[in-house]
């Protein structure tokens, strides 16, 4: 949808625009589910990036402790705990800027993902930069879907960014995409952008081609010792506004109301889930962060009639449409498309 759609859209009454989002919520997504999906940090820390939102750069001194790769059998341990508290979904970071075929560590996290894709869970990996090969294998290994964030406008990120580009972001979901897999891209509010930097963001993901299965919301979580410690929150009507533009203008696509939900409250919470979100991490940490607990959230989704949706391990990728070109790629003199 584009900026001038998405603008209209924004600036109408605020329940004039959730009442619009909810209808197009509900001729979306019949059932009142959500998604729970269960954050792993399989390689924590000692990022070369330099995302000054970010706990694991290692640019930042936040205290945190830099751990090597993890053990597949300890990830199979925290893959089934996640699946036995009801997790659908189980999403794997690492703190790369990206992965190389032919490296030990990607024969490795290729192997880590061969195995919890048996346990019945939708696998969901966020490495970094992948290249059409990556993109393959990762596939071939049993991901369903991949997670990267653009994060901001494409304005706005040289403000929070100097290590990769928008277009080292954009070619990475393009070779995902390229690969037949679903493409999980969203992004963060509350980094110092402006509400035209936001919708920005949205018009670019809700145009590509095609567009993301899932689409992550995460307020700023100020993590000490990063540049963006002690940024003000993101407002609650800002954010139930940003969730519903996203729900109208992808509307199949799961809107995750993401990082920062220990800062809102349940009725905040609801408000989101009114708006269009259907899905949210849950488990209680995220990857370095807080999350609310497992109870709390139980509690919430029992209060508001929710249930939890099933995991779609045979989950196609959403098909491109042929009246538009495909996501844009780096557009670089290299790059043929
Ligand atoms: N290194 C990979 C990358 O950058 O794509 C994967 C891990 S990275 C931590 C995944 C995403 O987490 C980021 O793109 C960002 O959207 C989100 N994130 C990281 N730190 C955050 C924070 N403090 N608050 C909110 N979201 C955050
Ligand atoms: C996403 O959009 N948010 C998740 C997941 N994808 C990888 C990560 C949130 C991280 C919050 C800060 C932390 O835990 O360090
Ligand atoms: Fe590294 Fe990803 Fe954090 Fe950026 S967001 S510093 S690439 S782990």
């Amino acid at each position: 949808m584009l900026f001038s759609e998405l603008k209209a859209l924004h600036d109408l009454p605020f329940f004039d625009l959730i009442q619009k989002s909810r209808a197009v919520h509900d001729a979306n997504w019949k059932e009142n589910e959500v998604q729970l999906c269960t954050l792993l940090s399989i390689k924590t820390g000692g990022c070369s990036e330099d995302c000054s939102y970010c706990a694991q750069s290692s640019r930042y001194n936040t205290g945190l402790e830099v751990e090597r790769l993890m053990e597949k059998d300890a990830v199979m341990e925290r893959a089934k705990a996640a699946r036995a508290t009801g997790s659908t979904r189980f999403c794997m970071g690492a703190a790369w800027r990206g992965v190389r075929s032919g490296t030990k560590r990607f024969e490795q996290v290729l192997e880590i993902i061969e195995d919890v894709s048996e346990l019945g869970m939708e696998v969901c990996v966020t490495l970094g930069e992948v290249g059409p090969d990556e993109a393959k294998q990762l596939k071939k290994a049993g991901v369903t879907a991949y997670n990267h964030n653009l994060d901001t406008s494409r304005e706005h990120y040289t403000n929070i960014v100097s290590t990769h580009t928008y277009d080292d972001r954009l070619q990475t979901i393009r070779n995902v995409q390229d690969a037949g897999m679903s493409v999980c891209c969203g992004g963060i509010l509350g980094l110092g952008e402006t509400t035209d930097d936001r919708l920005k963001m949205i018009e670019t993901v809700s145009e590509f081609n095609p567009q993301p299965e899932s689409v992550p919301i995460n307020s700023l979580m100020p993590m000490p010792g990063t540049p963006l410690e002690g940024t003000d929150p993101v407002s609650v009507f800002d954010l139930v506004r940003m969730i519903a533009v996203a729900r109208i203008s992808m509307p199949k696509a799961k809107v995750r109301l993401s990082a920062g939900r220990t800062l809102l409250s349940p009725e905040a919470q609801a408000m989101c889930f009114f708006a269009g979100a259907n899905s949210i991490f849950y488990g209680d940490k995220l990857l370095t962060a807080a999350n609310p607990a497992v109870e709390r959230d139980l509690a919430l989704i029992d209060e508001l009639g929710l249930s939890a949706q099933k995991p779609d391990r045979s989950m196609q990728a959403p098909l491109a449409t042929d009246d538009k070109p495909l996501s844009p790629c780096c557009k670089t003199s290299e790059c043929a498309s």
